[in-house]
């Protein structure tokens, strides 16, 4: 698959007259949040986009969601161009790939992970910390060209939402100067950063919560303690009356245990496989979750297995991050 420049990319954008944004599987807020923008982008544009999801939106990014962009469609157009949003392979478009096929195939990419596979003419900018950016840089292109009088307040706000949400606002050491001069511009923009970051950051709903005080006193760790986890199982899930959504800060409890370098959260999919989450303060896990055929970010990767149990899944991964080490 071809990589498309950015004014490739930007003519791309100019010319699609029916989009469809697609975001990933367990929806996050820099996929939620790159569509929305991108979606107000068009819609400014006068066209009508829609965005589509394989899984549903966390109630917690509805501030980006809920509009009408985001609500179910019947009938795809078959001369809609669909373009997948900070989507690292055709697997994390889980039951999309289905439906967007054929004519309907995704027509490019926009993303920003380093060993993502291209399923479609992509643009990637591995150094951005979030799609955010790259949307922005759209945005801005947008208005240079004409094609925009103004980035609209709803993008500025998305965009912004967007590279929070992948930074951890501001935290991770994804975040570079350019990341502060974007978020800096968004702000002299009118971004709504204090209640956009409490939304993302700050606000837990009581189940969240709950999930939070089940991982904090469950956590496991090899003798040393640098390596940490802990299983997330359909049974501890029905066992405390939370679903899977309320498990995604899981692996920031792990992590925030002191000397803990490599944090793992082990759940239970509804495909019956386990997903392994990695974060490091460090170590190289995207190669580690490569090496277990999964991918992502260097301090930030995830895999998939398929194991019997959450404890055989999480005895391979503590193995690999072992030998990694
Ligand atoms: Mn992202």
């Amino acid at each position: 698959m071809s990589e498309l420049s950015f004014s490739e990319l930007v003519d791309r954008v100019i010319g699609a007259k029916k989009p469809i944004l697609l975001t990933h599987t367990r929806p996050d807020g820099d996929t939620v949040g790159s569509c929305a923008a991108l979606a107000a982008l068009f819609c400014a544009m006068g066209r009508h986009p829609a965005v589509v999801s394989p899984d549903p939106i966390p109630r917690r990014l509805s501030f980006l969601s809920d509009n009408e962009w985001f609500s179910p469609v019947d009938k795809y157009p078959s001369d809609a161009t669909v373009i997948a949003v900070d989507v690292a392979s055709p697997q994390q478009l889980g039951g999309l790939q289905a439906t967007f096929t054929g004519a309907l195939a995704p027509a490019f990419m926009i993303d920003h992970h380093e060993r993502g596979v291209a399923f479609a003419p992509r643009f990637l900018r591995a150094d951005a910390s979030a799609t955010g950016e790259i949307v922005y840089d759209l945005a801005v292109e947008l208005v240079s060209r004409g094609a925009l009088t103004a980035i609209p307040p709803f993008a500025v706000n998305a965009i912004f939402a967007s590279i929070s949400s992948d930074t951890g606002c501001f935290k991770y050491s994804n975040v570079t100067p350019r990341t502060h001069r974007i978020a800096a511009s968004l702000l002299e923009l009118g971004a709504e950063a204090p209640e956009i970051n409490r939304l993302l950051f700050d606000v837990k709903t009581a189940e969240i919560l709950s999930a939070e005080g089940y991982v904090a006193s469950h956590v496991c760790s090899t003798p040393d303690g640098k390596i940490a986890w802990v299983l997330v199982t359909n049974e501890i899930r029905a066992s405390l009356g939370l679903l899977d959504e309320h498990f995604e800060t899981a692996i920031d409890v792990v992590r925030s245990l002191e000397g803990v370098e490599i944090a793992m959260a082990v759940k239970e999919c509804s495909d019956g496989k386990f997903k392994v989450s990695f974060r490091s303060t460090g170590l190289d896990v995207a190669r580690i979750a490569a090496s277990l055929g999964g991918g992502g970010h260097l301090r930030a990767a995830g895999c998939s297995l398929s194991t019997k149990t959450a404890e055989e899944a999480a005895a391979i991964a503590v193995e690999a991050v072992k030998a990694a080490l």
